[in-house]
């Protein structure tokens, strides 16, 4: 009994320290206390949700933003165990809110977790983020509720009436002491959820916003599951296969699901998951799919003697040429490496991947030559193009060989030759330029004015883009190549930093580089060199006090605040909206977007990249519709930017 009583106390105070831990070191379980993170929260409970689905009992998820930015999350699964765990008497359910990775003990070795979630944290690290949460359950045959309050219990598990369904109903308010902000975003939260619907086949999630006075609903479930993914990527793309090649293998060790559309476009865009977790940085998995694509349309090629003896054989990036893939598996206990640790590293999955889809897909192509032939042939001119340029490539080489310099005569570049210390500010529209040039520290920054015509990335193979005056000077200033030639190593700058005003052209111009950084430079953006300064908006002054930029309108409400407590009105400050990097004087702009002292830099990260891309896709694609549904949609941004 003694020792009974011992072993209650510790794992009571073991349960204490986790959630502690939780709430003061949030950052650890969901990544960051941002927007980010906020919304990561509704997805851990969304993810129990979507397991109960992947193990069968689950047809149907509804959730809600109420008044206030209360999330619930209900799912008509056979609810959380309500039994009384026999050593804590406590019942499975408050077991599962309050002790920390709880989760995994339950369902034992029916194989019920495949580990979701981001960091597969789940409900206790919600509760513990949130300053009340209330979960009700239906099952047998009664309606049972319990409450928390920053992840305490203030009320256990007590049945509350009678139910003949079954089901497991959260609500959450997150805590609004640890969150930057608790604004959830209706879009954010559409498009996880859509993902989740196409990646769980036949699931139905609804996500309602019930903040504003008329509702805003979305509804989405998908029969044809990653199939459907693909075309919903590819719509406003020309296709060359109608039905998109579909392989699956769900029994085995690592359950593989894979989807094949190629387009007439020249971009490659696979998307891979695993366990529903968005891969950005690919790892094994796509690995095994890429050597077994190459090695399945080669194989093919030679056969049926598309490819002659003397002809070499295609390389991946003409293979991959016009893509559109999703692959999805399911991996028991996945590793996951990486930037970001969205690279799986379980060495396994590869062959799996590679030999299932050697298999099914060589008996894919056998069985519809059609299709086979209407890609090969894309492969194959792929490939001209590519030895195309590869030679204008070697021209332009030696052209500036002759030339002593490589450089772009435009750029202004820095003494130092040390790429570590170095960085290249890429400005839109010659006065900026004029302006950075005076403005910055030549020791270690560069500048290159960018000026010329626009080039749709969507349209062009490497050999328009290497002849591109727009996109050519940043190749060379960048020094690395492009494509598959592109080598990290040979970087001149450190940082390339993307400078452009905050209206529709700056938002262009920012959208242009990072799809071509994302299709052409990809390991840059892997590796975390490239950049977006951020010029302030706005200028407060006033004769005898120095001047105050503010980077958003938080940030002037802010300092019109604090200059009021120092006994200074609004009505005596000068306000200066900066409408273009060109209004302001080189020391400005040192001042407030160059010095590393003090200016703002952002990060780009591959999903920001995947995003420019998608809507450079959308703006630039050939179909007209979903341009003018997104240039609908997004119309409120453009006037805000555009003022
Ligand atoms: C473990 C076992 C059982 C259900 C669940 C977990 C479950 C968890 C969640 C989380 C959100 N919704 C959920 N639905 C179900 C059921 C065991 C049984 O009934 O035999």
């Amino acid at each position: 009994m003694e020792k009974f009583e011992h072993e209650y106390n510790a794992e009571q105070i073991q349960v204490l320290d986790g959630l502690e831990h939780v709430r003061k070191r949030p950052g650890m379980y969901i990544g960051s206390v941002s927007i980010r993170g906020l919304h990561h929260l509704v997805y851990e409970i969304v993810d129990n949700s979507v397991d109960e689905a992947l193990a069968g009992y689950c047809t149907e998820i509804n959730v809600t933003i109420e008044p206030g930015n209360v999330i619930c999350v209900k799912d008509n699964g056979r609810g959380i165990p309500v039994d009384i765990h026999a050593k804590t008497k406590i019942s499975a359910a408050e077991t599962v809110y309050t002790q920390l990775n709880a989760g995994g003990k339950f369902g034992g070795d029916s194989g019920y977790k495949v580990s979701g979630g981001l960091h597969g944290v789940g409900a206790s690290v919600v509760n513990a983020l949130s300053d009340w949460a209330e979960v009700t359950i239906e099952r047998d045959g009664g309606i049972f509720q319990m409450k928390f309050e920053r992840g305490k219990t203030v009320q256990s598990l007590q049945r509350i009436g009678d139910s003949k369904k079954t089901g497991t109903q959260v609500r959450f308010l997150a805590d609004s002491t640890i969150f930057e902000t608790l604004q959830y975003e209706f879009e954010i939260l559409e498009n996880r959820f859509r993902e989740m619907a196409f990646l769980t086949k036949g699931l139905k999630i609804t996500i309602e916003d019930a903040r504003e006075e008329t509702p805003r609903k979305s509804e989405f479930c998908f029969e044809g599951g990653l199939k459907s993914f693909v075309e919903y990527l590819n719509k406003s793309k020309e296709k060359l296969n109608k039905e998109p090649i579909y392989v699956e293998k769900k029994d085995g060790e690592v359950p593989v699901e894979i989807a094949i559309q190629y387009t007439t476009a020249y971009s490659e865009n696979i998307y891979t998951f695993v366990n529903n977790i968005n891969t950005i940085e690919g790892g094994t998995h796509l690995e095994g799919f890429k050597r077994a694509l190459t090695k399945v349309f080669n194989d093919y090629a030679r056969e049926k003697n598309i490819l002659k003896e003397k002809d070499s054989n295609l390389l991946g990036d003409d293979i991959r040429e016009g893509i559109t893939a999703v692959i999805s598996v399911k991996v028991r206990e996945p590793q996951f490496e990486g930037q970001t640790k969205t690279k799986l590293g379980n060495s396994e999955v590869t062959g799996i991947v590679l030999s299932m889809v050697n298999e099914s897909l060589s008996t894919f192509l056998e069985e519809n030559p059609n299709v086979a032939k209407a890609i090969l042939e894309k492969c194959i001119s792929a490939s001209r193009a590519r030895e195309a340029a590869r030679k204008a490539r070697e021209l332009v080489r030696r052209k500036s060989a002759l030339e002593t310099t490589t450089l772009p005569g435009k750029l202004a570049d820095c003494s130092s030759k040390n790429p570590e210390e170095c960085e290249v500010y890429i400005v839109e529209g010659d006065s900026a330029g004029g302006s950075a040039k005076q403005g910055r520290d030549r020791k270690f920054q560069a500048i290159l004015p960018l000026w010329g015509k626009m080039l749709n990335v969507e349209k062009a193979r490497a050999d328009k883009i290497y002849g591109n005056d727009k996109l050519n000077p940043v190749i060379l200033a960048v020094g690395a190549g492009i494509g598959s030639d592109f080598d990290i190593t040979k970087i001149r700058y450190g940082k390339v930093i993307i400078m452009a005003d905050a209206d529709v052209d700056g938002a262009h111009i920012r959208t242009l580089l990072l799809t071509f950084f994302f299709r052409y430079m990809r390991p840059l953006i892997e590796n975390g060199n490239v950049y977006l300064a951020q010029p302030p908006l706005y200028k407060l002054s006033k004769k005898g006090m120095e001047d105050k930029y503010c980077y958003t309108d938080e940030d002037l409400e802010k300092a019109y605040k604090e200059l009021e407590e120092k006994g200074i009105a609004r009505d005596q400050l000068n306000l200066q909206r900066y409408k273009g990097l060109g209004e302001m004087n080189p020391e400005q702009l040192w001042d407030t977007t160059m010095n590393p002292e003090t200016r703002i830099l952002v990060k780009v990260r591959m999903d920001d990249a995947m995003q420019a891309d998608e809507t450079f896709t959308l703006l630039m694609g050939d179909d007209v519709g979903p341009r003018r549904e997104f240039i609908e949609q997004n119309a409120k941004y453009v006037k805000n930017l555009d003022i």
